[in-house]
C-alpha cells in the first residue's frame, strides 16, 4: 500500500500519537459505563481522529461555531464513543464528562446528535447521509467565500448506500476542493465482512471515476494519514477529495481485534483492566 510519509517533526508525530492513545483509553473508559459499545470502531479510528482533531482542523474549541471552522461531519453515528473522545482531545469536552456517555440526560448520547453535544456537527444514525450533507455544506462555505474545510467520515458499509454514490456525483459536478471524505474501511459491517456482503473494491477507482481525487494508507499508521490528509488539502485541483484508510477493528488491545462478535462488542467487568493493559502494551512497543 502506498504511503506518503513525509518527512515530519518527530515530536509532532509523537504528540499525535499520544492523542490517539487518550483517545482509545477514554474508549474504553466510556464503553466500561456500559459494559458493550462500537468500542472496536473508537480503537480503529483514533489514529485518523488524533491527526484530524490535534493537528488538522482549525478549530476553536472556546467557540464551537465560529464561523471559520472546519467542520467535520461524521456520518457514522454509531462511531460517536470515538468522537467524543477525540471531542475531549480537542478541549471541547471536560475528560470527566466521558463517564456519562449514553447515560440518561448526559450531553454524549450513543449515537451523536448536533444539538446535544459542542463540536458535534450532525446528527447520525441513519448510514448513508453524511456526504449528502457536507455537499451542502462544502458549496454552502464556496458561496460565502469561507475558506474553510469539509471532512466527512464515513464507513466502508455506507459504500453500500445509493445515496453515497450520488453524493459523490454532486459533489464533482459542483467541483468541491474544499470537501475531503475519509472512508474507514475496516472490512466490517454489522452482519459480517463487508467484502462478503457487497464487495465495493476497487473502491479507489470508483471515487475516480466520479471525478474524485484518491489516496488509501494504512489508517492506524499515524505518518502515513498525517502525510495523505496533508497532500489532499493543499492539492491544486478542482475536484473534491477521498482518503481510503484501512483500519483494523480493535486496533490496539490485541484480544479484541480477535474477538468474534466484532461490529457491537460486548466487555465482560473482568476484562476492562487487561483491555487497559493490552492497549498501554501496544502503544510501548
Ligand atoms: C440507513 C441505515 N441502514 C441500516 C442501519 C443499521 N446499521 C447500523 S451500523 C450498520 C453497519 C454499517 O457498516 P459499518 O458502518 O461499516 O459497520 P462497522 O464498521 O461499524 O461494523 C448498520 C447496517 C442504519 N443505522 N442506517
Ligand atoms: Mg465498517
Amino acid at each position: 500500500m502506498p504511503t506518503h510519509t513525509a518527512a515530519f517533526d518527530p515530536e509532532r508525530l509523537q504528540r499525535i500519537k499520544e492523542a490517539a492513545f487518550r483517545i482509545r483509553t477514554n474508549a474504553l473508559v466510556q464503553a466500561e459505563v456500559q459494559g458493550q459499545g462500537y468500542i472496536g470502531q473508537a480503537l480503529d479510528l483514533a489514529d485518523v481522529l488524533a491527526v484530524l482533531y490535534t493537528d488538522q482542523l482549525n478549530l476553536r474549541p472556546e467557540d464551537p461555531e465560529w464561523e471559520g471552522r472546519d467542520r467535520c461531519l461524521l456520518s457514522i453515528g454509531h462511531y460517536a464513543i470515538a468522537l467524543y473522545a477525540a471531542l475531549a482531545e480537542a478541549k471541547f469536552l471536560p475528560e470527566s464528562e466521558l463517564e456519562t456517555y449514553a447515560t440518561d440526560d448526559s450531553r454524549l448520547p450513543m449515537s451523536a446528535m448536533a444539538s446535544y453535544t459542542p463540536g458535534v456537527e450532525i446528527s447520525g444514525g441513519s448510514l448513508g447521509h453524511g456526504m449528502v450533507i457536507a455537499n451542502g455544506v462544502a458549496l454552502g462555505l464556496k458561496r460565502k467565500q469561507n475558506d474553510a474545510f469539509v471532512y466527512t467520515i464515513l464507513s466502508d458499509g455506507e459504500l453500500n448506500e445509493g445515496s453515497t454514490w450520488e453524493a459523490a456525483a454532486v459533489a464533482a459536478h459542483h467541483r468541491l476542493d474544499n470537501l475531503i471524505a475519509v472512508v474507514d474501511f475496516n472490512d466490517q459491517q454489522a452482519d459480517g465482512k463487508s467484502s462478503a456482503m457487497l464487495g465495493m473494491e476497487p473502491v479507489e477507482g470508483k471515487f475516480e471515476a466520479f471525478g474524485w481525487v484518491v489516496r488509501r494508507v494504512d489508517g492506524n499508521d499515524v505518518a502515513a494519514v498525517l502525510g495523505a490528509l496533508e497532500e489532499l488539502r493543499a492539492l491544486e485541483a478542482d475536484q473534491p477529495r477521498c482518503l481510503v484508510v484501512n483500519t483494523k477493528l480493535g486496533k490496539g488491545v490485541e484480544f479484541l481485534e480477535n474477538r468474534e462478535k466484532l461490529h457491537f462488542m460486548s466487555v465482560a467487568p473482568d476484562e476492562w483492566e487487561k483491555a487497559h493493559r493490552q492497549l498501554k502494551e501496544s502503544f510501548e512497543a
